[in-house]
């Protein structure tokens, strides 16, 4: 019997129903990915007992002779993959790290641009109600209604006309390759800081498979629990003229104690994606983003911007009369997950919008290739064309079951 099993039987029958979620359907949830069962055991492991506020070789608690070599090959590991003069891992997820990044570089009430809120852009990236949208004066910059896709002319425009302290580029809902030199270049004219969000695409760049903005951008940030496939966490490069500034906005300036569980985790998986083998997962995750979109789109769905260039995929369901939220709810129930989704110029509320997000870093993690990508586009046709039959929905949920229990996930007996 596992601890918990001996212990506390309600968190072990929930965490057991979790695992049979997982294994028994199809995780599209394009934010959403396995870890190895490495990086799990780093992350479950008795480095969650100790503190180390600081830096390696800088920290204000004792005994730290371990956790400052872990936490250093976590920093050297980050380097190497993404080609960075300096690498902070100890943000805890991708706001704080966000938060972090403005606030060393800013100050309160200084302009910056972002992509809009509804059209792929991230809260952290000036919701009016959010920390981000109330200290700093952001200008959100838009996609285009008839292509769904960013006119950096505009862009280029905006940033004249409003002259921001920092320009962010990198999205959460965004399908397409990203322009990173004509950012950098707005930027420049301009004189305005360059920060990534690479959150989405840090596995697609890792792997060789999208372009890498860190050797040009002054600072970019990225979670590690996306496509990059480590744990839930986040980490801050930068330019060395940056670094200092970066490192005190983490700690002390926002953040106490680093979770060196989760450290070690990203070790791991920085390792892990230096490896040969995830270039050829990083391909994969691409080829089957961009098959399953032709599938969906032969089957008469809409794409926003018509296509993908990355993982995600981006679905107006509005001339199939299906809500976004009715779509993702009837998925769900056949094991489907995805995600409800606002699209460019949606008429609906981000509440129940009208359209869906999806992609492929979860399955492709278990395996699945081209001809599964046609299973599940065929799946989620049948639902959403007949939203109503049950009886349907239930021989669908079998039929994915079948099919997800022989691509295992890693760590799931
Ligand atoms: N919540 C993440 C996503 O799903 O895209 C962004 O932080």
């Amino acid at each position: 019997m596992s601890a918990i099993q001996q212990q506390d039987g309600d968190l072990f029958e929930l965490i057991e129903s979790e695992k049979k979620r997982q294994a028994e359907g199809i995780e599209l949830i394009p934010s959403e990915n396995y870890t190895s069962e490495a990086v799990m055991e780093a992350c479950g492991s008795i480095l969650t007992n100790k503190y180390s506020e600081g830096y390696p070789g800088k920290r204000y608690y004792g005994g730290q002779e371990n956790v400052d070599k872990i936490e250093t090959i976590a920093i050297e590991r980050a380097k190497k993959l993404f080609g960075a003069e300096h690498a902070n891992v100890q943000p805890y997820s991708g706001s704080p790290a966000n938060y972090e990044i403005y606030f060393a570089l800013l100050n309160f009430g200084d302009t910056v641009m972002g992509l809009k809120l509804d059209q792929g852009g991230h809260i952290t990236h000036g919701l009016p109600i959010g920390f981000s949208g109330k200290a700093y004066n952001f200008i959100p910059y838009e996609v285009e209604k008839d292509t769904g896709k960013i006119d950096m002319e505009k862009v280029r425009a905006l940033a004249i006309e409003h002259k921001p302290k920092m320009i962010v580029a990198g999205f959460t809902a965004y399908p397409r390759d990203i322009e990173w030199r004509k950012f950098r270049e707005i930027a420049d004219e301009v004189g305005a800081i360059a920060m990534a969000d690479i959150s989405h695409t840090a596995g697609l760049i890792a792997g060789g498979e999208l372009e890498n903005p860190v050797p040009y951008f002054d600072v970019v940030m990225t979670t590690t629990h996306k496509t990059l496939r480590g744990p839930r966490g986040a980490m801050i490069m930068c330019k060395e003229k940056y670094a200092k500034d970066i490192d005190r906005a983490v700690f002390p300036g926002m953040q106490g104690g680093p979770h060196e569980h989760i450290i070690a985790g990203k070790a791991i998986a920085f390792g892990e994606a230096l490896k040969p083998e995830f270039k050829e997962y990083a391909k994969q995750v691409r080829k089957n983003a961009v098959h399953l979109a032709e599938e969906l789109k032969k089957r008469g769905f809409e794409l926003v911007s018509g296509g993908t260039d990355t993982h995600l995929i981006l679905v107006d369901l509005t001339n199939k009369n299906v809500p976004g939220k009715v779509a993702q709810s009837m998925l769900d129930s056949v094991g489907i997950t995805l995600n409800k989704n606002t699209v460019p110029f949606d008429t609906r509320s981000p509440m129940d919008p009208s359209g869906i997000r999806l992609g492929t870093p979860a399955i492709t993690t278990r395996g699945m290739k081209e001809p599964e990508m046609e299973r599940v586009a065929d799946w989620i046709d049948r639902v959403i064309s007949n939203i109503d039959d049950l009886e349907m929905h239930k021989q669908i949920k079998e039929e994915v079951r079948e099919m997800s229990l022989k691509f295992p996930v890693p760590g799931i007996k």
